[in-house]
């Protein structure tokens, strides 16, 4: 079982420059997407908090760049003996991509800097790009996907909006679309093993209380 030990916002940034500057090497993870597809909505499933990122219907809610710092731990029975590991990371949270609202180009300026950012920002070792599940085939996701392919970070696919289909259309996504996690925020499926696998494989390893 993997519990949340602690989650606090760190700060908010408009570009590369304002980020947050550690005192030792923390992974970032960066969760991207398209506008509205869920991104700040799965932090806040991942950490259990309701409103720790502010989700919203109006696309575009995301503005800024906000990192919140992680704790994940588990506790780990050997015998008599109990261990508590306990790892760290900061969830990156970015404005959405595709957002309709602002001419084309603001967005593509926008969207420039955003890319900047996340070549340039050498703490992002992972990206987790969203999906909306009722939408499986944009051009725009295609294209972000295969961009991101070229960097050289980890990149994690997962459907979220599982909700929205009916079983017969999850099965038929899952045959067709392959991907690393199919989740929903509303009905929290498949957080527990998106939370897992962080913990498990992407985050650096910080203490260890027996
Ligand atoms: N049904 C359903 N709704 C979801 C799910 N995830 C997010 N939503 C809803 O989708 C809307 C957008 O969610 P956000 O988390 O704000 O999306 P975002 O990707 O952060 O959006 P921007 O910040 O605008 O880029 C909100 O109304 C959420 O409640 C899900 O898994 N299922
Ligand atoms: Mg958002």
């Amino acid at each position: 079982m993997i519990f949340i030990k602690d989650v606090f916002f760190i700060k908010s940034a408009t570009k590369l420059e304002q980020s947050p500057i550690y005192d030792h090497e923390t992974v970032e993870i960066a969760i991207l997407g398209r506008s509205n597809v869920g991104k700040s909505s799965t932090i806040n499933s991942l950490v259990n908090r309701k409103e720790l990122a502010k989700s919203s219907n109006t696309p575009g809610k995301t503005k800024l760049i906000n990192f919140f710092n992680v704790k994940l731990q588990q506790r780990l029975k050997n015998g008599e003996e109990t261990i508590d590991e306990v790892r760290e990371f900061v969830l990156v949270d970015l404005p959405g991509i595709g957002y309709a609202k602002v001419s084309k180009d603001q967005q593509g300026d926008w969207e420039n800097k955003l890319l900047y950012f996340i070549e340039k920002r050498d703490n992002i070792k992972h990206f987790i790009y969203l999906i909306d599940a009722r939408h499986p085939d944009l051009e725009l996701d295609r294209g972000v996907i295969s961009y991101l392919k070229t960097i050289n970070k980890n990149l994690i696919l997962i459907y979220t909006k599982l909700d929205k289909l009916s079983n017969r259309e999850i099965g038929d996504l899952k045959n067709r679309k392959n991907a690393n996690f199919y989740i929903s925020n509303e009905s929290r499926k498949g957080i527990d093993e998106v939370r897992e696998y962080i913990f498990n494989n992407l985050p650096i390893f910080i203490s260890e209380i027996s």
